[in-house]
């Protein structure tokens, strides 16, 4: 739920007026707009570019995962750690459009570490995908939008790690 339609749940549940606090958040949530869908926008139409430099920098790093044995061996298997990357990357925009982690932490990091547990999958190697996409995803962008989209990254790494 964005900031706005947080802060009128809360006020309605007590019948009053947003407070001049609330209108300030909800002020920089809309001056900050514009920034926002930018970043989501760039990140959006280069998603296959950063999860494939990812994706090479990972197996680069980690190539035991797509080694015989690995989680990752095989092309389908492989195919689905892409897959995995992809989403965390879509939910990384859905951060950024809301200015909210909230939509992260409930799709993407609830439950998520037991989830690979069970699958066999080293979560260090997720988490290195994730700093992977960080990085190709700042390369694209510059000065604070490259500050913004890398904390919420930073937000799903601390939540896995
Ligand atoms: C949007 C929320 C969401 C997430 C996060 C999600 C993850 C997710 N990843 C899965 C599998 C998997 N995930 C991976 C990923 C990897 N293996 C590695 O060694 C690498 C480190 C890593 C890629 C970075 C692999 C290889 C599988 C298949 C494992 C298997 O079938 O044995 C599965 C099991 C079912 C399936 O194959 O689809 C789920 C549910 N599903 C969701 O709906």
């Amino acid at each position: 739920m964005s900031i706005v339609s947080k802060s009128i749940v809360n006020a309605d549940a007590e019948a009053r007026y947003l407070s001049p606090g609330e209108l300030d958040r909800i002020k920089s949530f809309v001056t900050n707009g514009e920034r926002r869908l930018r970043i989501a926008e760039t990140l959006t139409s280069s998603r296959e570019k950063i999860i494939k430099d990812a994706g090479n920098q990972l197996f680069q790093k980690r190539p035991d995962v797509v080694s015989p044995g690995g989680n990752a061996y095989g092309e389908e298997m492989t195919a689905t750690c892409l897959r995995d990357m992809d989403y965390y990357l879509r939910l990384v925009t859905y951060g950024i459009v809301s200015g909210d982690v909230t939509p992260i932490e409930e799709i993407g990091l609830v439950g998520a570490r037991e989830m690979y547990k069970s699958l066999g999958t080293p979560i260090d190697a997720v988490i290195e995908a994730v700093r992977a996409m960080k990085a190709s995803s700042t390369g694209l962008l510059t000065g604070a939008d490259a500050d913004e989209a890398g904390a919420y990254f930073d937000y799903v790494i601390s939540g896995m790690s």
